[in-house]
């Protein structure tokens, strides 16, 4: 079993950031093998600091599947299309953030108005808008391949904004708080290739994955994941899903029900 998992108001709590309803649930994943695998809109830097803090030593997914990092020799075989840059072996899916930027300022400007991205915010204002410490913001701010936009406009305009991005080859996907700006790459892409490499790699193995998210911009890793698990957000909707197998949603909010889901559908039937 793969267990790949959105980080924010899923994992950690919407507004605290905190994880601590899931430990005990992660310590017994690890305790049978299984891998957590990040699968989030945040940054590189962002969640090599999560990783770290959560003992978590298994690859991970960056902002919204543009790459994916796998820790060298991980595999048996370094996998095709990777580079190697420091520890990890990294395949992207999608373009630098400077031509996501060069969109928004040059060819998006009757727009301008309504948004903020982060580039223009400084990581104190950036915290506040987040909850974030300032640390942590700067962390976020360290984008390669997109850029989030806090949306100060109405929903008709953002609408507008998102069919006229389209046209110039963006893709647009709504996280828990922001609009985020990038290109063709989503959860769902970058997770099937990842878990494409580890049935490369065992292939006497029948992997099955397990996707949870709380928002739209997992709506992706949700729809192609064996099992689909909606988080409870306290802000927001569940995130919209075609498929009707197979799906569970939580009971709790955030990472309280990660740990009730996880239990339901792995943990109780391993012990
Ligand atoms: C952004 O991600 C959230 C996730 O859903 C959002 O769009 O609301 C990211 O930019 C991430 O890097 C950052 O840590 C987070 C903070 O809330 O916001
Ligand atoms: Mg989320
Ligand atoms: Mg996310």
């Amino acid at each position: 079993t793969l267990v790949f998992t959105d980080l924010d108001g899923t994992l950690m709590d919407h507004y605290s950031y905190k994880t601590e309803d899931a430990e005990d649930t992660i310590v017994a994943l690890k305790f049978h093998d299984i891998a957590i695998i990040p699968n989030t809109s945040k940054t590189l830097s962002e969640i090599l600091n999560i990783r770290e803090q959560l003992h978590l030593t298994s690859p991970f997914i960056i902002e919204n599947g543009a790459a994916v990092y796998i820790p060298v020799n991980y595999f048996k075989k370094q996998p095709t299309g990777t580079q190697q840059q420091g520890d990890f072996w990294v395949k992207p899916f999608c373009q630098d953030k400077a031509h996501w930027l060069s969109l928004l300022t040059e060819h998006a400007t009757q727009f301008s108005e309504y948004f903020e991205g982060f580039s223009q915010l400084t990581n104190e204002q950036l915290a506040a808008l987040t909850g974030l410490n300032t640390a942590q913001a700067t962390m976020a701010k360290q984008r390669q391949y997109g850029e989030p936009l806090n949306w100060l406009g109405s929903q008709e305009v953002l609408a507008e904004f998102i069919a006229h991005m389209q046209k110039l080859g963006a893709n647009i996907l709504q996280g828990g708080r922001f609009v985020h700006v990038s290109g063709h790459a989503d959860k769902g892409q970058a997770q099937r290739w990842l878990a494409k490499q580890y049935q490369e790699n065992n292939p006497t193995e029948a992997f099955q994955t397990i996707a949870l998210g709380d928002s739209d911009n997992d709506s992706a890793m949700l729809e192609c994941a064996t099992i689909a698990v909606q988080i409870r957000s306290p802000v927001h909707d569940f995130p919209q899903l075609k498929r009707q197998h197979d799906v569970y949603q939580s009971q709790q909010y955030g990472p309280a029900g990660w740990a009730e889901c996880l239990h339901k559908i792995v943990l109780s039937n391993l012990d």
